[in-house]
């Protein structure tokens, strides 16, 4: 949520506004690669090897050369035209860690449900998740080598959203795409909340 106490003035300056906003989506679909690319801090990661009992139980398709994985969260921060500091907590992907989510997702403005076209039904228990909290969120596709390109509308009926939930691809590696898909979450997030629109995240969406 937008924290109020962070509006206060401090010495005639406005503190920016605090906003947690949390990446999740399906095992290995780049969460913890799009919170280390944004984040202006040395990213908190809580990574642990894949070993051999993950044989046959978690999919590693497409990422073969994954190595390890989230088992509790990913912390960034990002701090957006000296006015919002984001906070971006990435979930655990694999299914046994999901007990984790209501930690991590509580009091968040709204998320980002990241999605590889490869494997587009692991996103559907995080995009479940999120209509049933109410949280507002997007989908951005993470646009891997190798995987097929598919029109934007094509992966929004593939995943029956409502109309209003943006879609949008990213490259889960790149700053400025990682941003883009921030800005437009926090847009809609606000929105959706009818908390109004911030002129400075307005005109940064249009230059990015
Ligand atoms: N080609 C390509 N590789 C990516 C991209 N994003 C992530 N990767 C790679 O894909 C693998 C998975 O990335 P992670 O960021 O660990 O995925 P995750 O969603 O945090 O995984 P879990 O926490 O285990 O669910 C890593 O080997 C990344 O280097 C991308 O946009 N393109
Ligand atoms: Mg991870």
């Amino acid at each position: 949520m937008v924290s109020e106490p962070s509006r206060r003035a401090l010495d005639g300056r406005r503190l920016p506004t605090a906003v947690k906003i949390v990446i999740a989506g399906g095992f290995g679909v780049g969460k913890t690669t799009m919170v280390g690319t944004v984040s202006e801090t040395q990213p908190l990661r809580t990574e642990e090897l894949l070993t051999d009992q993950s044989v046959g139980v978690d999919d590693v398709s497409g990422v073969e050369r994954k190595a390890t994985t989230t088992v509790a969260m990913d912390f960034g921060r990002i701090t957006m035209r000296d006015e919002y500091v984001l906070y971006l907590f990435g979930t655990p992907g694999q299914e046994r860690f999901w007990f984790m989510w209501d930690e991590v997702a509580y009091g968040a403005l709204g998320a980002v449900v990241l999605a590889d076209t490869r494997r587009l039904k692991d996103c559907f228990p995080s995009v479940d998740y999120f209509e049933r909290r109410g949280t507002p969120f997007v989908v951005a596709v993470n646009c891997f080598e190798g995987a097929r390109q598919y029109d934007l509308e094509e992966i929004e009926m593939a995943l029956n959203l409502g109309p209003d939930v943006p879609v949008m691809l990213c490259d889960a590696r790149k700053l400025d795409s990682c941003k883009r898909v921030l800005i437009n979450l926090v847009l809609h997030a606000m929105k959706v909340r009818g908390v109004g629109e911030p002129a400075a995240l307005t005109a940064e969406a249009h230059q990015a």
